[in-house]
């Protein structure tokens, strides 16, 4: 008999259907995030890397990709190694300029053509952001809260060209983009007023929203967090604010899992979220005692989150991206492991006994369902895991780290 086939066997004992689940999990598209590649730097300029915005990559690995190409064929690198179909998250500091001088403001869709093309011959969908971060308009860190009008207004027009842009590439690849609005504005330290610059945000968004693009298209998506580097003791789109923002205008919200004080539990908020938004967008993240950023595990964390998702049937409203960069381990590696953590911690999810700990729990059995909880922990997840990588042509096990150490020799030492 093969693990498998075993496997199989000691799950249907709990009720719980393998097939089933691997049909379930295949029907997932996660959005990979193109700013773990190069360490969110973009290309925008010859020597572009992440300035500003509270945000940090951390660590010095060589063969970081240096132009779009390459960005381009170590995402391919890490994509034939994850399992199931998935979607490009680009941010638009990876603007495809071909040596112009455009601002971002000015920005179309011609500058990310060649993106949406790259998506198109894969089959993938595309989601896209506005970069609010290293640009010199930035450097202070306001953008749409900024007391200079003109300078909010150059945020704005990004803002809205953005939507414009992906509403472009959701036509294109047949399939709606989220547009996910995340800006660093705060302040270091305590603020006297921390009511204008919340106003000229409202303000800010408001005007951004309004302008008409087809909303069965682009997917506006709001996300807050609670502090940033330089951003210590107030940030203007926290949590309240952007929740409240998001119910009064039917937007998404973005969850960020790093965005919360670290004993906060994600996977709890996802069921009162929506409640009361259209739908919701996820950065799965790690953060390590701060908003860190680390690779996404398959750990309790992200298992919660994925549970949350299956148990309370928000899939269909929920669009799951990943937002980690690590810059002190191999930038593919790191893209696989993270999304295979995800993916795995998805089929966790889907494999859970949910009939028998539902009953369990309707009767008010608090025993069992403890109970079952544990038993769930140690069943053979490993083997259908490794049978889902095997019938998706992907490589089973750790068989995927030489696939990357292969491209790491071939590809990425000629790099420096
Ligand atoms: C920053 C936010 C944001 C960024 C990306 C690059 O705290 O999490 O989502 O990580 O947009
Ligand atoms: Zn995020």
């Amino acid at each position: 008999m093969s693990t498998y086939t075993s496997a199989r066997e000691q799950y249907a004992d709990l009720g719980v259907d393998t097939e089933k689940a691997l049909k379930n999990l295949e029907a997932v598209s996660i959005s990979l995030h193109c700013w773990q590649g190069d360490d969110v730097g973009g290309f925008e300029k010859a020597d572009a890397s992440l300035s500003g915005g509270g945000i940090q990559s951390t660590g010095n690995y060589p063969g970081k990709a240096r132009s779009i190409a390459e960005l381009r064929s170590d995402l391919d690198k890490a994509l034939a190694l994850i399992p199931g179909k998935h979607r490009l998250n680009l941010h638009a500091c990876y603007a495809d300029l071909g040596g112009k001088k455009i601002d971002r403001n000015e920005y179309t869709t011609a500058q990310f053509q060649s993106w949406i093309d790259w998506c198109k011959v894969k089959g993938m969908g595309m989601d896209f952001n506005p970069s609010y971060f290293s640009h010199p308009l930035a450097d202070n860190g306001l953008t749409l809260t900024h007391p200079d009008a003109a300078i909010r207004n150059f945020w704005i027009q990004h803002g809205i060209a953005c939507r414009h842009i992906a509403a472009d590439a959701a036509r294109q690849l047949g399939s709606p983009a989220v547009t996910n609005v995340w800006i660093p504005d705060g302040s270091k330290d305590i603020p006297f007023d921390r009511k204008s610059p919340r106003e000229r945000l409202a303000a800010s968004l408001d005007e951004i929203f309004a302008a008409p693009v087809d909303r069965s298209l682009n997917l506006d998506a709001v996300e807050s967090k609670l502090f940033g580097i330089g951003s210590e003791s107030y940030v203007v789109g926290s949590h309240e604010f952007y929740l409240a923002y998001a119910v009064k205008n039917q937007l998404l919200y973005c969850l960020d899992a790093g965005h919360f004080h670290p004993t906060e539990n994600l996977a709890d908020k996802i069921s009162s979220v929506l409640q009361f938004v259209p739908r919701l967008l996820l950065h799965v993240s790690r953060g390590v005692r701060w908003d860190s950023d680390h690779v996404v595990l398959f750990d309790d964390p992200t298992r919660a989150i994925m549970e949350e998702l299956v148990r309370g049937e928000f899939l269909d409203r929920t669009h799951i991206g990943l937002d980690f960069f690590d810059a002190s381990i191999n930038r593919i590696a790191a893209w696989v492991i993270g999304t295979r953590g995800a993916l795995k911690s998805l089929l966790a999810a889907f494999l859970e006994p949910a009939a028998q700990l539902s009953a369990a729990e309707k009767s008010g059995d608090n025993t069992t369902r403890l109970a079952l909880f544990e038993e769930a922990k140690t069943l053979p997840l490993g083997a259908v895991w490794d049978e889902y990588c095997r019938r998706q042509n992907v490589p089973v096990g750790s068989a995927w780290i030489q696939e990357v150490k292969a491209y790491e020799r071939s590809v990425l030492a000629a790099r420096n």
